[in-house]
């Protein structure tokens, strides 16, 4: 205990204890800490095991899980050299012209973001990542990226994982230190789903990469270069990792009735990326409508125009975009994206393993370890079960994308949003406004956050059985979502050939909209002033001093991040809990063994759970390290 700390401190055992030593070395309390760690921890676990976890609506308890087996790797040997020691060594001009010159396709693994996005609500935690990341990068280190964060995830972990997202980029990043790490930035909504002053996003972009992201995929959601180019800037100005500047794709360059988002539109954008500065050019085909011939075409065109590699990235949810890939490459992209099989397909990306047997024999085709890749597939099938309340109920694929143009990750949870409307029946209509929507609104990229704009709209009228035609008659009278007046004031910047005159003066009933940047209208933050308020209020709870990334979490989500600051308060960290116990608590004489942070484990069983008393307290009773510890526990039913 206290003494043995003493003891073993080095101060004291170097003999340079002085009568203050106790005083200056707070760290000698950390048997009581730890104690209070336990306590806090046991008291989540009873929380959840008395009234569930309160992200999952109806648990079912009865549910086998299968362990998730960990592939084999080499636990002592070093990392093999991967792209992120290319990338230290040639810096990242000399990088982007090695990668344009390097003849075999190349991959990005989403599993660790796009894929659990899209298939499972962005649930996916900390801890089933870590367990495969160090071995994953050992065995594979051949890989070009891995996505592993940005997008929603950022948001998801504090909502509802209650973790700290800058936590995971660092953990990740210590476990995969040769390979590429791989985040997606919206341009000037960051991480969010609407403008945030500049140099808010340019201290995020610098945070992101100190903290170990590589490749910025740097898009907008109405492909507006003036939310784009800053954020390419702050790469290049901030950090030695590498922009991608995105194209999002929509419509069909194939099509000759197409005059909007045809051939030459795509070519210029790619172009302007360029011209910004853009190290790689991305093509992010959110709702995976990129059809084989169109991206021959749309590949084709684009490499003989600029001179940096092509990234292309999709979603299979109509089930043909392997074909998308082989005629990609082909065409010569330089990089795809794809998910390990076992959170591929559907709305997530294309099958990895599956797109590496594919190729097997093309001149193109790189040669990847199938075996080890097929043993991480299973992994995430099996872990993937854990997850079973947020997936989205999808079958099949689905040829009728290519009139919606829903995006993977939005259409997974549009399902279960209309549901929760008590329009589960009328899914179809759904998606059917949305396409007319899309319509109405001059045919718009889509994708976060314009997409939730046109899905918003879309439930909007059909939950109250509006048509087109009456908004367009009685307009007027109709109070519209928050996030559809805040677009059509240009809010989330200006789409390409401008805003329907009629529909916008509908909806902005009078107020005037405008054209400049969104951030324009945005003070810039005094970091100094203002983190100085930040700490003083975010003092005590995280048992540590807070920093510029709690910051900036508290900046992009102030709510957010306070519910998520309160629960550690509550509960302290709960990263490290198995899955299973985290959102289905535990079973009588089950025991796990958790890890606190700083190395102390934990062996905890929970012994017996008793009946509530008249006032609804239940007592739960649990041995932690061999010792008995009571709680109790309101129970809320
Ligand atoms: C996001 O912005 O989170 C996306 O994945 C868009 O496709
Ligand atoms: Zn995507």
């Amino acid at each position: 205990g206290f003494l043995d700390n003493i003891l073993k401190h080095p101060t004291f055992r170097n003999g340079e204890v002085t009568v203050n030593f106790i005083k200056e070395h707070p760290e000698l309390f950390d048997i009581k800490k730890g104690r209070n760690r336990a306590t806090k921890m046991v008291q989540f676990l009873g929380d959840v095991i008395v009234n569930g976890n309160e992200d999952v609506k109806k648990p079912d308890l009865k549910r086998k899980f299968i362990k998730p087996v960990v592939p084999s790797y080499d636990k002592m040997g070093g990392y093999p050299k991967g792209t992120k020691d290319l990338l230290t060594e040639y810096g990242p001009e000399k990088f982007s012209r090695w990668l344009l010159h390097e003849g075999k396709v190349h991959y990005t693994d989403t599993t660790m973001r796009d894929a659990h996005q899209s298939l499972l609500a962005t649930r996916m935690r900390t801890t089933d990542m870590m367990k495969v990341a160090e071995g994953f990068a050992k065995n594979h280190p051949e890989i070009f990226s891995l996505e592993v964060w940005g997008g929603a995830t950022f948001d998801v972990s504090m909502r509802f994982l209650k973790e700290n997202p800058w936590e995971r980029l660092r953990l990740l990043r210590k476990a995969m230190p040769n390979v590429l790490l791989q985040m997606l930035l919206r341009g000037s909504n960051g991480v969010g789903y609407t403008a945030y002053p500049d140099n808010l996003i340019e201290k995020f972009v610098e945070q992101s990469w100190e903290n170990g992201v590589d490749v910025f995929r740097i898009f907008d959601s109405l492909n507006w270069m003036e939310s784009i180019a800053p954020c390419i800037e702050y790469v290049r100005k901030k950090t030695n990792g590498l922009a991608e500047g995105t194209i999002c794709y929509t419509g069909d360059v194939m099509d000759p009735s197409e005059t909007k988002y045809n051939l030459e539109y795509y070519i210029q954008m790619a172009k302007d990326l360029e011209n910004a500065g853009a190290h790689i050019l991305g093509i992010k085909d959110m709702a995976g409508i990129l059809k084989p011939d169109a991206a021959f075409e749309l590949i084709s065109a684009i490499k003989s125009r600029v001179h940096i590699p092509v990234h292309l990235h999709t979603h299979d949810t109509s089930s043909i975009q392997a074909a998308t890939y082989l005629k990609a490459i082909e065409a010569g992209v330089d990089v795809v994206d794809v998910a390990l099989g076992g959170l591929s397909g559907l709305t997530s990306q294309p099958n990895f393993n599956s797109v590496v047997e594919m190729l097997r024999f093309h001149d193109r085709g790189r040669q990847i370890n199938s075996e080890k890749l097929n043993e991480y597939s299973q992994y995430w099938e099996a872990v993937r079960r854990y997850y079973y309340p947020f997936e989205s109920g999808l079958q099949a694929g689905s040829g009728e994308v290519y009139k919606h143009q829903i995006p993977g990750g939005q259409y997974s949870n549009l399902k279960p949003q209309a549901e929760s409307l008590g329009l589960a029946d009328r899914f179809h209509e759904i998606t059917e406004m949305y396409s007319k929507v899309n319509d109405l609104f001059g045919d718009i990229i889509k994708v976060t956050p314009s997409s939730k704009v046109v899905g918003d709209m879309a439930q909007f009228l059909v939950s109250n059985n509006l048509s087109i035609e009456d908004v367009l008659e009685k307009g007027e009278d109709i109070s519209f979502p928050q996030s559809v007046v805040s677009f059509f004031r240009g809010e989330l910047g200006q789409p390409y050939g401008g805003f329907p005159e009629k529909i916008q003066k509908i909806v902005l009933k009078g107020e005037e909209p405008y054209k400049e940047r969104p951030n324009a209208h945005l003070d810039p933050i005094d970091f100094e002033t203002e983190f100085k308020e930040f700490e003083s209020t975010f003092k005590e709870g995280l048992g540590r001093d807070v920093d510029i990334t709690d910051f900036l979490s508290y900046k992009l989500y102030p709510k957010v991040f306070t519910d998520a600051y309160n629960h550690h308060v509550k509960y302290g960290s709960v990263i490290n809990l198995p899955t299973k116990n985290f959102f289905y608590g535990m079973e009588i004489g089950e025991e796990i063994i958790v890890e606190l942070d700083r190395g102390k484990t934990l062996l905890i069983q929970l012994t017996s759970v008793g009946e509530a008393d008249e006032d609804g307290i239940v007592k739960i009773f649990f041995k932690v390290n061999g010792q008995t510890r009571n709680i109790e526990v309101q129970d809320k039913s």
